[in-house]
């Protein structure tokens, strides 16, 4: 039988830990052939609601799971960690400056990024939820030199599925006749989602759509600022869809992505496409053998140059301010 592969979990008793915990252990994350052992990691006042959801991981039966382990220690929580979710972060609350924000996170993806660097297994895959996520992911992989930045990515996988249901319901096709679809800069609202690449059912999509007012006034607008929307009418935020994005993520990343078809993935910018260097920033990107690639050579028109310049604009401005900070 095959050694369990360790999955360690951030935030795990909050609204997605609680939706993402259960997928893990049923073997959706990994395969359905994969076991896992689950380590979670929580500030003190919440470890006795993540051993609630132990309980419950233990009732469920799952056979691949091989067992569930607390911390309330970054140190112990990551070490032998072979995968790495990191949900947890602190919200902004009222009357919260960014730069409050950033260094409120800094305090967190530090010393994580440490204890990674510390005790991760050599092929540690780290995926950044918690927000804001990109900065939290660039902190992280700051303070972990000796793992390869390449395995530090934050999540727009998220903001890629919303886009490929967006675009679905416009054209009348199902999510699968989709691909290309690529979510471009920050996970935040000047995030740029681009069909100009993308494919339905084999044709340009931006074709099949012919809709310029669309595109700019409501497609785009609609997936940038859903999170809010989902907010409006459930009362909280986006916790199921987040956790099945983050599934998404890690599946892809590890069993690859379809032959002519590509992801969004938030990952260490070698300056492809005008991106500055060391900027953890979403693109287009493929994987295989567990390793990501950023697609090269896509054309970029003056509409998405645009988009693509202002969100990572404010990738650039959040790296100073984290540096300002003295967090990284
Ligand atoms: P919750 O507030 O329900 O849960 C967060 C949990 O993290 C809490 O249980 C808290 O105790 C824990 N936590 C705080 N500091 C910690 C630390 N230092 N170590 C370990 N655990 C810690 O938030 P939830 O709704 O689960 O969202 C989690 C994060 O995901 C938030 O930052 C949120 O903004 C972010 N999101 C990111 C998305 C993305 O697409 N990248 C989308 C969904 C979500 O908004």
């Amino acid at each position: 039988t095959r050694t369990p592969v360790n999955v360690t979990v951030t935030g795990a008793a909050g609204q997605i830990g609680y939706a993402l915990l259960f997928r893990i252990a049923s073997g959706q994350l990994l395969g359905a052939d994969v076991p896992v052992r689950l380590r979670l990691l929580e500030i003190p006042q919440a470890v006795k609601a993540a051993e609630g959801t132990a309980m419950e991981l233990d009732d469920c039966a799952f056979p691949l799971l091989a067992g569930v382990d607390i911390f309330d220690d970054a140190t112990k929580a990551f070490d032998g960690a072979n995968v790495a979710l990191l949900v947890g972060a602190r919200p902004r609350t009222k009357g919260m400056e960014r730069g409050d924000l950033l260094e409120a996170n800094g305090g967190i993806f530090k010393p994580q990024g440490e204890a990674i660097n510390a005790g991760a297994a050599d092929d540690i895959k780290v995926l950044v939820v918690g927000n804001p996520a990109n900065t939290n992911s660039l902190i992280a992989q700051q303070h972990a030199p000796d793992v390869p930045a390449e395995r530090f990515t934050a999540m727009t996988r998220l903001d890629h599925n919303r886009a490929l249901a967006q675009l679905a319901k416009k054209t009348g096709v199902s999510v699968a006749d989709i691909k290309k679809l690529t979510i471009w800069g920050n996970h935040s609202a000047t995030q740029y989602p681009d069909i100009f690449h993308a494919e339905i059912a084999g044709k340009n999509a931006a074709e099949v759509v012919n809709d310029q007012q669309w595109l700019a006034d409501d497609f785009i607008p609609t997936v940038a600022k859903r999170g809010a929307a989902i907010i409006e009418a459930r009362g909280a935020s986006s916790a199921a869809s987040a956790a099945s994005a983050a599934i998404d993520h890690v599946h892809t990343w590890v069993n690859g992505t379809a032959e002519g078809d590509w992801t969004s993935m938030a990952v260490v910018s070698d300056g492809s496409y005008g991106v500055p260097e060391g900027l953890i920033s979403s693109f287009p990107v493929t994987t295989k053998d567990g390793k990501w690639e950023i697609v090269q050579g896509l054309e970029v028109n003056e509409f998405s140059r645009t988009r693509i310049d202002a969100s990572v604009a404010e990738l650039s401005e959040e790296r100073d301010a984290v540096r300002k900070l003295g967090l990284i």
